[in-house]
C-alpha cells in the first residue's frame, strides 16, 4: 500500500483525467480490470458543455493531439456516475473539476460532494478552454483563489493540476500550494497544432490542441524536478509515462505518484504492469520502498 495526501493506493500508478472517466463504469473497470491505484474523472464543470467539433484528438507518430473541448454533462449530470464509481470502484476516485471563476469551482466540488469523491483535482490547466483551463493557471493569483475557495469547502484532499504552458511552472505551483494544495500534478497537455498539407486546413475542429504521449515526457520530467525542489507538498507526475522505466524517470524527478493517460488506450492493464514493475526494480537495486527514490536525480550531484 501506498499513502498519497492521505489516500491509501494498492499502486503508484493512477489513471490521469481524460476520456476513460466519463463514465462511472469506465473508471470502475480501469481500477478493477486495469489494476489503477486510484481513478481520475474527466473534468466535470458548472454547466453542460458539447465540446469542440470533430476532429477533437487525433494520433500522430509522437503521441496524441486533442481539442475535446471539456465535453461534460455538469456537476448535477454527472452525480450518478461518480456515485456509481464510488461505489462499485476498489480504489479512490478523485474528481476532476473545472470552473471560471473561484466560486464556480467551489459550486462545482460542494455539487459533488454528496457522491463522497476522495479527493478533487483542479483543473486549471487546459491549453484550448476559453475562459477556463490555462487562462487560471497560467495566472499565480487566480490559481491561488481557486484552490483556496475549493479548500474551504471541501475536506478531502485537494491536487492541483498545472500547466507546462508558462514561463516557470514553479511560480504556479507555489500558488497552488500557497493556496491549501494538498498535491500538484503536472504537466496537463502542451500546446500544439498539426495541419494537413494537402488542403492546407488545421487537422483538428478547434485548430490547435494539446499534445500528450511520448513527445511530452522529457517537459513533464523537467516540469516535476523543478517542482519537487520548489514545493513542500507532493507532486504527481503524469505526461507520456508508458512504461515501468517511463514511471521510474518520473519519480526520480520528484513524483510521489505517477498518472497515466495516453498509454492507457494501448491497454487497461498497464497499471498493474507498472506497478509490479517498479516493485521488482525496488527489490533488485536494494531500495526498501519508493520514498527511496523520489527525487533522486536531485542527490545525484
Ligand atoms: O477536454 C479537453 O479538451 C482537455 C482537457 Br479538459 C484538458 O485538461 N486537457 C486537454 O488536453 N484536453
Amino acid at each position: 500500500m501506498y499513502t498519497l495526501t492521505g489516500l491509501k493506493l494498492k499502486n503508484p500508478t493512477i489513471l490521469a483525467a481524460g476520456v476513460l472517466g466519463t463514465t462511472g463504469a469506465s473508471l470502475c473497470r480501469v481500477a478493477r480490470e486495469g489494476g489503477a491505484g486510484a481513478v481520475v474523472t474527466k473534468s466535470i464543470g458548472p454547466a453542460p458543455k458539447t465540446g469542440h467539433p470533430n476532429p477533437s484528438m487525433i494520433e500522430l507518430d509522437c503521441g496524441f493531439l486533442n481539442a475535446m473541448g471539456l465535453p461534460n454533462p455538469s456537476y448535477p449530470g454527472f452525480l450518478q456516475e461518480l456515485e456509481f464509481a464510488k461505489e462499485n470502484s476498489d480504489a479512490p476516485v478523485i474528481a476532476s473539476i473545472f470552473g471560471g471563476t473561484p466560486s464556480e469551482f467551489s459550486e462545482v466540488a460542494e455539487g459533488l460532494l454528496p457522491a463522497k469523491p476522495d479527493a478533487f483535482e483542479l483543473n486549471v490547466s487546459c491549453p484550448h478552454a476559453e475562459g477556463y483551463g490555462a487562462a487560471i493557471g497560467t495566472n499565480p493569483c487566480l490559481v491561488e483563489a481557486v484552490t483556496a475557495a475549493v479548500k474551504d469547502v471541501v475536506n478531502v484532499p485537494v491536487w492541483v493540476k498545472l500547466t507546462p504552458n508558462v514561463a516557470d511552472i514553479t511560480c504556479i505551483g507555489n500558488a497552488a500550494e500557497s493556496g491549501g494544495a494538498d498535491a500538484v500534478v503536472a504537466i496537463n497537455t502542451v500546446k500544439g497544432m498539426a495541419i494537413d498539407i494537402e488542403s492546407g486546413y488545421p487537422v483538428l475542429g478547434n485548430r490547435s490542441g494539446g499534445l500528450s504521449g511520448k513527445a511530452v515526457k522529457p517537459v513533464a520530467v523537467k516540469c516535476v524536478y523543478d517542482l519537487f525542489t520548489a514545493l513542500e507538498i507532493p507532486v504527481i507526475g503524469v505526461g507520456g509515462v508508458s512504461s515501468w522505466e517511463d514511471a521510474v524517470e518520473m519519480i526520480m524527478a520528484g513524483a510521489a505518484a505517477v498518472q497515466v493517460g495516453s498509454a492507457v488506450y494501448d491497454r487497461l492493464d498497464i497499471f498493474s504492469e507498472i506497478g509490479k514493475e517498479i516493485e521488482a526494480f525496488l527489490k533488485r537495486k536494494g531500495y526498501s520502498d519508493i520514498k527511496k527514490i523520489t527525487g533522486l536525480a536531485h542527490e545525484m550531484v
